[in-house]
């Protein structure tokens, strides 16, 4: 049975991307969003969010008519969930658990237009288990359906965990070129999954059970969560011994078995900075390295801020007729990571916000991306402004205009991401 009418439920950075991947091939794609403003602004052929390319894809699939966003679920042959999976709020020092309560609603949400024969996809990046828990709140919802985790093959519908694996700023290209990992919860779910994202998936669709599919998408955040650890110690390290860790890095890097990352502010995102908390929470006297990469890649920015305080002390010892309050000191970037727009878990944003809280002085922000702001301590200003008017500049993303800043005139700088090496 083939699908004529594929919903998307949640339309961020993965859903509306995929919703409208599958719109592009002339699917009828209903995408759902509690957020009405984005579900308004898609219906406009415009897009809420920053990512390259997507806005002619979207422009073209609403006026086209292939794609329409609601904010209640719709009868589809197919429902992909894609809506973010935080971690619970817990006290400093905690390992945090996942929250689950998005996917719980996009359940509750999906299971009154549920029939026979449908697809239930999770793209959710999740914690092992979920996909089983998935099943079971629809049966929950829906008795009078049969489902995977209790007939299999035989099931009324069909689930499957297909994490997302797509890198924010490429994800229109990635979507159709990466592999996809099939996780079903029978062999006919997987299937029938395959069958799906064989509609714009170019890459290979690889079969395997839920719960390895889940634990796929961990390891992988996870992996690069412990290599950029690696490089954020080795940054610490450098500049204890007054060694440049840009050259250190790139010398290493010509041995032919050594692809070490790059050192940053701390490690932000929705993904990486969360995803490995759900393989710790489950086994926690097991995974040793993947907690301590966590902590010291949280403790990054700590370190920045504490670089800052000594630069405003260098500062005022050049400077003896000034005090603090004159101090102007400008943030390059708050993003997540370099050409987007996206705050979430962003070390230099949670940077910028602790200088505001600890320096009484003038503080700019300069974000490319980012039109206004509001509610913040800092002026947002352009880095034409930031660079005449700062006595210091704290490089916190390497975002393409970045390059070639002639800074010259600031003596203090902290660069956290070599943009000056
Ligand atoms: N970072 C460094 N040094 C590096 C690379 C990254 O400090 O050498 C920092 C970035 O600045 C950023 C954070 O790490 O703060 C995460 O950035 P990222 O580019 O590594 O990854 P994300 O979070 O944008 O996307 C990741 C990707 N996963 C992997 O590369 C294994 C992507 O493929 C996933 O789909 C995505 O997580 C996700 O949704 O899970």
């Amino acid at each position: 049975m083939s699908f004529e009418i594929i919903s998307v439920i949640g339309l961020g950075y993965i859903g509306l991307p995929t919703a409208a991947m599958f719109a592009s091939r002339k699917v009828k794609v209903i995408g759902v969003d509690v957020n009405q403003y984005a579900v308004d602004t898609i219906n406009q052929g415009k897009i809420h969010i920053v990512e390259p390319e997507l806005d002619m894809l979207v422009h073209a699939a609403v006026n086209e008519g292939y794609l329409k966003a609601v904010t209640t679920p719709e009868p589809a042959d197919a429902f992909l969930i894609a809506v973010p999976t935080p971690f619970l709020p817990c006290a400093e020092g905690a390992i945090p658990a996942p929250d689950l309560s998005y996917i719980k609603s996009a359940c509750r949400g999906i299971a009154p237009v549920l029939k026979k024969g449908d697809l239930v996809i999770l793209e959710s990046t999740s914690p092992v288990g979920a996909t089983e828990q998935v099943a079971q709140w629809l049966a929950d919802a829906r008795p009078d359906l049969t489902f995977p985790h209790k007939v299999g093959d035989a099931a009324q519908v069909n689930i499957a965990h297909c994490p997302e694996r797509v890198l924010p700023g490429h994800v229109v290209r990635e979507l159709v070129q990466n592999d996809r990992v099939i996780g079903g919860m029978s062999a006919k779910c997987s299937e029938r999954s395959v069958e799906l994202y064989k509609i714009f998936v170019e890459g290979d669709c690889i079969i395997t059970n839920a719960r390895t599919a889940e634990m796929a998408k961990l390891t992988e955040n996870s992996s690069r969560d412990v290599q950029i650890a690696f490089a954020n110690e080795l940054s610490m390290i450098c500049d204890k011994l007054d060694i440049n860790v840009w050259e250190l890095i790139s010398l290493a890097n010509r041995h032919p078995r050594v692809n070490i990352l790059q050192p940053g502010p701390g490690v932000g995102g929705h993904c990486i900075a969360v995803d490995p908390w759900f393989i710790v929470s489950k086994t926690p006297s097991e995974a040793k390295l993947i907690h301590t990469a966590r902590i010291v890649n949280d403790s990054k920015p700590d370190w920045v801020v504490d670089k800052v305080k000594l630069a405003i002390a260098d500062f005022l010892q050049s400077n003896p007729n000034k005090t603090a309050k004159d101090v102007t000191i400008a943030c390059f970037g708050l993003a997540f990571k370099a050409d987007i727009d996206d705050l979430r878990e962003s070390p230099a944003m949670s940077i910028t916000r602790r200088i505001c809280s600890l320096h009484n002085g003038r503080i700019l922000a300069v974000e490319p991306n980012i039109k206004e702001m509001k509610e913040e301590f800092f002026e947002l200003v352009t880095a034409e402004q930031a660079k005449n008017d700062a006595d210091i500049a704290v490089l916190l993303v390497e975002h393409k205009s970045f390059k070639g800043l002639d800074l010259s005139k600031i003596k203090f700088v902290v660069d956290t991401k070599g943009i000056l090496r």
